[in-house]
Parts: structure tokens; sequence; C-alpha cells
């Protein structure tokens, strides 16, 4: 078993990492995560291990302030709040994205569906996580106009009006990080829909725990990203019947 390690600092924050790897005993204790486990490739299994671990954050936390609303008042009342970095009371980072790359292999993906709706003047979810070519449903639960305006880094995807009553479908056919802003005015909304080619991916619910089981003894390419804290990387080596687990600490020294 081998590891490498990496970070790359964003701007805010000094990003630091530290990876605990253990082995433990095959089967694991469960993990109870609030967050989305996604896998493929089951059937061909015959043996396989067990990847887990938690996304933390050092030092002082505070929640960013509720965001300004400056425009649609009436409906959307004067702040809505900031989920651009949620972290729980013991320091378990919410909406990092967790994915796994084989890198022995070319692992079958199966593209879905999911859905980004406007709700309450914000998006929902606010992070989330599709495999290259699935479809995304856009709606809009607000009797206010939003727009979706989707970019990867500078390059705009798609911009869509979308008034309550109407639904709009997108292939997402381009790996990356969209960027979602709303153009009518509503600086405060904000989205992010990781686009992968890798059926291994989970975005960590409250406690920041993540949790891949089933997955083939080989090499993987693991990538945790954060709207805020950034990129980190590490490189896993699965053994059949093992259990990996190791923690992913983001270092937040304000400046
Ligand atoms: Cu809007």
């Amino acid at each position: 078993m081998f590891l490498e390690q990496q970070g790359i600092m964003k701007a805010n924050f000094i990003v630091g990492l530290i990876i605990l790897l253990k082995i433990v005993s095959w089967p694991g204790s469960v993990i109870a995560g609030a967050g989305k486990p996604q896998h493929g490739d089951r059937a061909t299994i015959t043996h396989s291990g067990r990847v887990s671990g938690s996304v933390f954050l050092s030092g002082e936390y505070r929640r960013s302030p509720p965001l300004k609303v400056v425009k649609s008042r009436s409906f959307c009342g004067l702040t809505v709040p900031n989920d651009t970095l949620l972290v729980g009371p013991d320091g378990g980072v919410r909406n990092a994205v967790v994915t796994m790359r084989p890198l022995d292999r070319t692992a079958a993906i199966h593209p879905g569906r999911i859905v980004l709706d406007n709700r309450q003047c914000a998006f929902v979810p606010h992070v989330q996580v599709a495999m290259v070519g699935s479809e995304l449903i856009l709606k809009n639960s607000d009797p206010i106009l939003h727009t979706v305006h989707a970019r990867i880094g500078k390059d705009t995807l798609f911009n869509v009006g979308l008034p309550r009553w109407r639904q709009v479908s997108k292939v997402l056919a381009r790996i990356g990080v969209l960027k979602i802003d709303c153009d009518v005015l509503h600086t405060w909304m904000s989205a992010a829909i990781v686009v992968v080619s890798t059926p291994y991916f989970y975005v960590t619910g409250e406690n920041g725990l993540f949790a891949f089981d089933g997955i083939p003894a080989g090499n993987y390419d693991i990538e945790i990203w954060h709207e805020r804290l950034g990129t980190k990387t590490a490189r896993v080596s699965v053994s059949d019947n093992a259990a990996i687990s190791f923690e992913i600490v983001y270092a937040n020294t304000p400046r």
C-alpha cells in the first residue's frame, strides 16, 4: 500500500492535509453518513475493499453571516443563509465531494438524472455530483423568476431563464465543476455541480463522513473538493477484503 498526498492552497484559507491511514479488520463498521453514496459495476465484483473516512476542518469555524438580498425582498426576505462552508459541531465538513478514479482499469459509468431546484431563493441542493452524460432537470419552485447560469471556469455552458412554470432538461456533457449563478440580480444565489467520469463519488453530509463499499482491488486516485476549502488528492491501493480509512483535514487559519 502506498499513499501520496498533495494540497492546493485556496484564497482565505491556508489549507493543509493530514491523512491517517489505518487498516481495520473486515468487515468494517458501518458508518451512518448523511451523504449520498454512489457505486458502479457491482455485479462484476467478487472481492472488493472498503474505503472510508472523514473530512474535517481544524481551527476556528464561524458560520459565514447570512447573505444580503438585494432584489425580490418581498418574497425572499432580507437575507438568506450562507451555505458555502458548513461545518458540524465535531468539525465535519459538509458538502465536500469525494471521488475515486481507478488507475488500472476503466470503470463503467451509468449516467443518471439529477435535479436542481430553485426554492426559497436558493439553489437546492447546494452541491451535487453527476456522472458525465447525466440529465440535469432545472426547476423553479418559487413564484418569481430565476435563471440558471452554469459555467466551467470562464466558459458558459448554458444560461436558462426559469419562470415558475418552466422546467428545462440539460445534458451534462462536460467533466468539471459547474458553478451556478442566478443572473437576475440574485447575487446571493450559488450552487455547484461536479461532473465526473467515475462511478465512485460521494457528497459528505453534516458529519463530514464518506464511505465506499465494494471497491475492486487496485490503485485509485482520490480527490476531495470543497467549494471554499479547495482540492486535495491522495492515492490509495485497495486490497481484497480489506478496509482503508483516512482523514482529510483542512486547516482553517483565518488571515
Ligand atoms: Cu434567482
